[in-house]
């Protein structure tokens, strides 16, 4: 029979050992400057850090996860700011256009090695392009029933209906939303998603 303070010495064993062995299961979705490169329907990832010692997982975890399983390229560069993502795919960072992050809609302010995950989080990569107004919406789709509803979520995470939107079905002719909205009929094995001048294309939904 384990006496109280063996018992505890294997608790606090088993404790110390349990982070390096367990991943953060996060949503994942990678968005390149023509197509998705990782993620369409924002999958559930398990993330885990290279590191023991560099936990809790965060959302450069995340982009080399989504690496790992998608087999797409991506180069880090270290600044004095911290680790830069200045490439994913086949387009680097140049100028006003780079790599962006987001996480469950709005853009931290620090690099991706500094945002710590929690389960159930949403890691967004994207290629932007930046101008006066600053850096493009992102659009979010959601389905209820056979409607699906488009929003565009600013650097904060604040939405809005995404006005002159469409509806795409699979590759079919567009459907003209209005005020983000829509509802079509029967599309079977066929993934819809939304797009909008100027605004990074939409998760994709069944
Ligand atoms: C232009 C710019 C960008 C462009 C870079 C385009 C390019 N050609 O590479 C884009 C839009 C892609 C960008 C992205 C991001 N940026 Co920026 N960016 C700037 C800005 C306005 C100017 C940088 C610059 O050109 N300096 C002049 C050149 C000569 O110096 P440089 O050292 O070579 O600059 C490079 C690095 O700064 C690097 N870089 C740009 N942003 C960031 C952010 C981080 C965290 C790191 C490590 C490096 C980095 O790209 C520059 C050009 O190659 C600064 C604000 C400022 N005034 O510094 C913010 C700034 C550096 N960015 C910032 C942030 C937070 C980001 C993002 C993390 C935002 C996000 N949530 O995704 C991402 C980086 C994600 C990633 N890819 O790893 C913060 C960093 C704060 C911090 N303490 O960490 C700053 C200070 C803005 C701010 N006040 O919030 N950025």
């Amino acid at each position: 029979m384990f006496r109280p303070v063996a018992l505890l010495v294997a608790l606090a064993a088993a404790l110390l050992i349990v982070p390096s062995a367990v991943a953060v299961r996060v949503h994942v979705r990678v968005e390149g400057k023509t197509r998705t490169i990782f993620g369409a329907v924002d999958p559930i990832v398990d993330v885990t850090s290279p590191s023991a010692n560099a936990q809790p997982e965060n959302a450069l975890d995340a982009l080399e996860t989504a690496s790992t399983l998608g087999e797409f390229f991506y180069h880090v560069t270290q600044t004095g700011f911290g680790p830069y993502i200045d490439q994913v795919g086949r387009f680097p960072a140049a100028g006003q256009t780079g790599w962006v992050f987001k996480v469950n809609g709005a853009s931290p302010p620090v690099g991706a090695d500094q945002v710590k995950l929690n389960a159930g989080d949403s890691i967004l990569w994207y290629w932007a392009q930046f101008g006066v107004a600053g850096g493009p919406k992102t659009l979010a789709l959601r389905r209820s029933g056979r409607c699906y509803t488009a929003q565009t979520q600013d650097d904060a995470g604040k939405t809005t209906p995404a006005n002159g939107a469409t509806l795409r079905v699979g590759s079919r002719r567009g459907v003209a939303m209005s005020r983000g909205r829509a509802c079509i009929g029967a599309h079977r094995g066929l993934l819809v998603r939304a797009t909008l001048d100027g605004a990074v294309r939409s998760n994709a939904l069944p």
